[in-house]
Order: C-alpha cells, then structure tokens, then sequence
C-alpha cells in the first residue's frame, strides 16, 4: 500500500482524529507563514519579527508593533482553503474530535470547524486593557497608531506574543484531545515554536502522521511522513 492509501485506511478506521497545525496550513489561502521559504521570516524589517511581536517590544515600542502587526499579521480577507474545508467535514461526520492550532487567522471556524483549540489566540478577538471591552479587528486594523477604546486605555490583540504564556484552559484541552486521539496528524508547522510543540509528545497511540514541506525535529517519530504541499494530501482524502 502506498503512504496515502495508509492514511485513507488508518482516517477510515480512525473515530478520534486530532488535527494538530501551524502556519502551513493556511498557505495556500495566500496567507505567508513565518518560517517557509516565502515566510515573514526571509524578509527584511528593521527588527527581527520575533523581537517585534514579543511582549516587551509590544510594551516599549507599541506604535512599531501595531505597524507591523496590521501589515503583517492581520489577514482579514483571506477564504479557507482545501484543508480547513475537508477538517470541518471530517468534524461534522463524527471522525475529528477537534482542530488543534498555532494559527491566529481563524480560517478553520471560517471553514465551519466548532472545537478549535487556538493555541496562540486569534486576531478576530481584541479587548481594551483597562476596562476589558472587547473591540472588533476591523476596528485595530483600521485604526491608527496605538488602538484605544473610549475609555482611553490601549485595544490589545488576544493573541499570544513571544515571552507570554498560553492559556491554561486552551493547553489542558489540547492535552487532553491529544492524549485520546487514535489518529494524530500534524501539518503545516515548523515544529520549533514551544510549548505548542512539545505538546505532540502527549500522544499515546501509533498513528502519528506529519505532512510539512520541510522536514521537522519530529520526522523521526512519526509513523507516516510527508514532504508535500497539504492541499496535495487532502484533496485526496
Ligand atoms: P512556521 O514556523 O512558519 O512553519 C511553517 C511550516 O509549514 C514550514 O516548515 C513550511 O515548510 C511548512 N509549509 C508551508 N506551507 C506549506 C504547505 N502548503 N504544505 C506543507 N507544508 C507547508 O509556522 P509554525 O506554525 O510552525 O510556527 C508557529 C507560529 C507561526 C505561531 O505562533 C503562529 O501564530 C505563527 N503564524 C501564524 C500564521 C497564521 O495564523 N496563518 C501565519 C504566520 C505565522
């Protein structure tokens, strides 16, 4: 049997699948990852984009980091594409107990995905520091400068930064989904970025499958292994 037909074989036998993503999945929607070759991360900025998105450059430089956030970071006209689609089918036939991602893009619930885990948080949501109103991101995108609310205080992107941790109640969840899985596949992501990384180690089953273009830390460990454009993968499927 070929490495797709084994995938088709272990998705049909499978009724607890966990999709776990990052960046590249939503590639093919024209949305650059970080680390891909066409990524933010080959381009040239003033300062590394790891250094802009953290949380210290957010508070001593918040004019730069909204500048780079708007231009780079917030793509709000962007459609799903094949992959998110076939994840939010796969859901609602009772195969995939959930989405787990790094994205902030939101282009899985788009694709009509409900259990989504969003490991760093989404641009759709922004709440005003001080007193907690939630703001929409056509309101931060179009904004200029430091967002504000009324009430003066600054409008903060629930997404998480470099040196911020994850939300407790969204890394338990993960846990527990990937704890359960019977079928884990990984896709689209660098493997680089901790904690979400490391939270693949939490699957117990045998069926561990990775589809990234480039090779990962954790090709090593995984049962099936792709080197191909996940759109590829998943039209097949
Ligand atoms: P990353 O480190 O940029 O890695 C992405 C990986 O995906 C690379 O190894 C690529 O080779 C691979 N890849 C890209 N396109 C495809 C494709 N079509 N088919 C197969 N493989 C592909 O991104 P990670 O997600 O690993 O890193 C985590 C960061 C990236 C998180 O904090 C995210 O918030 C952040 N990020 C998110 C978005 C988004 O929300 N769309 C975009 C850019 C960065």
């Amino acid at each position: 049997m070929n490495k797709l037909e084994i995938l088709k074989t272990w998705i049909r036998e499978s009724k607890n699948i966990v999709f776990f993503g990052g960046a590249g999945v939503s590639t093919e929607s024209g949305i650059p990852d970080f680390r891909g070759i066409d990524g933010l991360y080959s381009q040239k900025y003033e300062f590394p984009p790891e250094q802009i998105i953290s949380h210290s450059f957010y508070l001593e430089r918040p004019d730069c980091f909204f500048r780079f956030y708007r231009e780079k970071m917030m793509p709000l006209d962007f459609m799903p594409n094949i992959t998110p689609h076939k994840l939010a089918k796969l859901e609602k036939e009772d195969k995939l107990m959930c989405v787990i991602t790094q994205n902030i893009d939101g282009l899985h619930q788009k694709a009509g995905s409900k259990n989504v885990f969003e490991l760093h948080g989404s641009i759709l949501r922004n709440y005003c520091e001080r007193c907690k109103k939630p703001h929409g991101a056509e309101y931060v995108k179009y904004s200029e400068g430091v967002p504000k609310c009324e009430c003066g205080g600054t409008v903060k992107p629930d997404v998480v930064l470099f040196e911020e941790p994850l939300n407790d109640r969204v890394v338990k969840g993960a846990i527990s989904a990937i704890g359960s899985a019977d079928l884990l596949i990984v896709a689209g992501t660098s493997l680089t970025v901790y904690p979400a990384a490391g939270l693949i180690n939490y699957y117990r089953g045998k069926r561990l499958v990775l589809i990234n273009r480039d090779e990962t830390p954790f090709d090593q460990y995984a049962d099936l292994v792709f080197h191909e454009n996940i759109g590829d993968i998943f039209k097949e499927l």
